[in-house]
């Protein structure tokens, strides 16, 4: 039985993720599926059993994190959330709000390839530039708030629903503020957003849990 099924209740039979120890591209699912709350079996793979065995190569695209929900096999993090997101309600009520719920989640993935170049390729070149550059990153965001109810009774960055891209951000709010932790001073819908999501008291249980704390958020140790 994985950590994660021990701690919360809920089923979903055959769900199960497959990934290296760390947080990484699975946190945004994880949370989404703490939140929702359901529950998932975990594989952990080993760097060095990755790097020995057949397992990359049965693995579309060659990577990880792979989900298996009965007979589905997914891989692609974005894609595993859509669907998680489309599984337990947390997507939008018609094509077109689906649509502007993939354009920001595709704004978060921009963002977060940029936060894992820093962290895989130049931490220790790069890290004061990006830092700097963050104000200017995280404004778009911002900005979505601001447009939604001037992020007011709006609880989510999309409508007022939470769904898979609000998941996806915070997970890289969170990433983003242990790296640099006054990142969001200046940015108060983001910092309010922020808040409220993290607190949702089953996905704060979830976050304090052993489950989430003690996983390294990179696999270099970088955060
Ligand atoms: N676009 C993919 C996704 O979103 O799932 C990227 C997946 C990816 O980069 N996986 C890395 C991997 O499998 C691990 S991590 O970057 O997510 O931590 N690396 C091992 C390898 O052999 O490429």
């Amino acid at each position: 039985m994985s950590p994660c099924s021990s701690l919360f209740t809920g089923a979903v039979p055959g769900l199960k993720i497959t990934y290296f120890p760390v947080r990484g591209r699975c946190s945004a699912m994880r949370m989404l599926l703490a939140d929702q709350g359901q529950t998932w079996e975990e594989e952990v793979v080993a760097i060095d059993q990755w790097f020995s065995g057949d397992m990359k190569k049965s693995c579309v695209f060659g990577q990880l994190p792979k989900v298996q929900d009965g007979d589905l096999v997914l891989f692609q993090s974005n894609a595993i959330l859509r669907y998680l997101g489309s599984k337990f309600g947390c997507h939008g009520t018609d094509i077109k709000v689906n649509a502007e719920i993939d354009m920001i989640n595709d704004g978060v993935e921009d963002l977060r390839i940029k936060y894992l170049t820093l962290i895989y390729k130049n931490y220790e070149t790069g890290k004061a530039d990006f830092i700097k550059s963050l104000p200017d990153e995280l404004k778009w965001f911002e900005g979505l708030l601001k447009n939604n109810n001037k992020g007011e009774s709006a609880g989510f960055i999309h409508g007022e629903k939470i769904c898979y891209a609000d998941y996806n951000l915070v997970d890289l709010l969170l990433n983003l503020q242990t790296l640099e932790p006054t990142c969001l001073k200046e940015l108060p819908l983001l910092q309010a957003y922020y808040q409220r999501v993290t607190s949702r008291p089953a996905l704060s249980k979830y976050l304090k849990s052993d489950a989430h704390t003690k996983l390294p958020i990179n696999g270099n140790g970088k955060q």
